[in-house]
Formats: structure tokens, C-alpha cells, sequence
């Protein structure tokens, strides 16, 4: 009986994994791509019949970004959280030059974050908003704005 428990958790657990694999995965992909057919495969957040929620968090975490892409309506607060060990620098793409839109960055050529440090911005502009970390630039993502 207590074997028949431990298959059952064990199960489980690596069906959980593949499921949140998968779905980071599939996300991740969403993202690269910027055409309106793409968007309803995104997950929705932030949307509510007011069109207000509390903030969408997004966590730069040593190169990784969580959610890496997310859909919010028009006047959505996203606050963005440095839980990694390294100080970050937000700026609006395209690197290297941020002519995107800087309400990733507080209007500014990059927002400095330091470890540990959270700060929370509006967004209005529709469309895609690409940003990413000045300081290492492969990691960054996207916020849909409709
Ligand atoms: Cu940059």
C-alpha cells in the first residue's frame, strides 16, 4: 500500500514538470511572433470588467524572465521584480538603442533595478512592447497591449 502512494506522487510530480515545461515552452514561442492570430493563445491576465486588477508581476530571475510574455488591457499595472543576485536594467527595445516604449523604463533610457527591488509602472500604449535587461541583453519579453 505505501509503495502504490509513492508511485502515485511520484507520477504526479513528473506529470506537473511536463505540464509547466510545456506550457513555459509554448509561451515563450507566442511571443516571437507579432500577428493578432497569435494573441488568443496567449494568456490572458490583468483583465477584469473593470478593466483594473492588481498588478501583473514579472520577475527577472538570473536571465530568466517569468512570465516572458503577457497579455493585459489598456491602463494594467505591471510591476517588475528583481529577484535575482545581479542589479538589472530595464529599457525598451531594441537594444541597444530603447527607441521602443520607454514606459518600461519609467520614460528613461533604462530603469535600474537593484536585487530584491520592485517597482510598478502603467501601461497604455497598444500593441507589443518588447523590453529587455541592458546589462544582458538576451534576456527581455513582451507585454501586449489591447
Ligand atoms: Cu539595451
Amino acid at each position: 500500500m505505501k509503495n502504490i502512494i509513492i508511485v502515485i506522487v511520484v507520477l504526479l510530480m513528473v506529470g506537473l514538470g511536463g505540464y509547466l515545461l510545456f506550457g513555459s515552452n509554448s509561451s515563450g514561442e507566442s511571443c516571437t511572433v507579432d500577428t493578432a492570430i497569435v494573441f488568443d493563445s496567449i494568456e490572458s491576465v490583468a483583465t477584469s470588467s473593470a478593466g483594473i486588477s492588481d498588478p501583473v508581476i514579472i520577475i527577472f530571475n538570473n536571465g530568466e524572465v517569468t512570465p516572458s510574455c503577457v497579455k493585459v488591457s489598456q491602463g494594467a499595472e505591471i510591476k517588475w521584480l528583481n529577484a535575482g543576485d545581479e542589479n538589472i536594467q530595464i529599457g525598451a527595445d531594441p537594444h541597444p538603442v530603447h527607441t521602443g516604449n520607454k514606459e518600461v523604463s519609467y520614460g528613461g533610457f533604462v530603469l535600474d533595478m537593484a536585487p530584491g527591488e520592485e517597482k510598478t509602472f502603467t501601461i497604455n500604449k497598444v500593441g507589443k512592447t518588447g523590453y529587455h535587461d541592458h546589462l544582458n541583453s538576451s534576456t527581455g519579453g513582451a507585454i501586449i497591449v489591447d
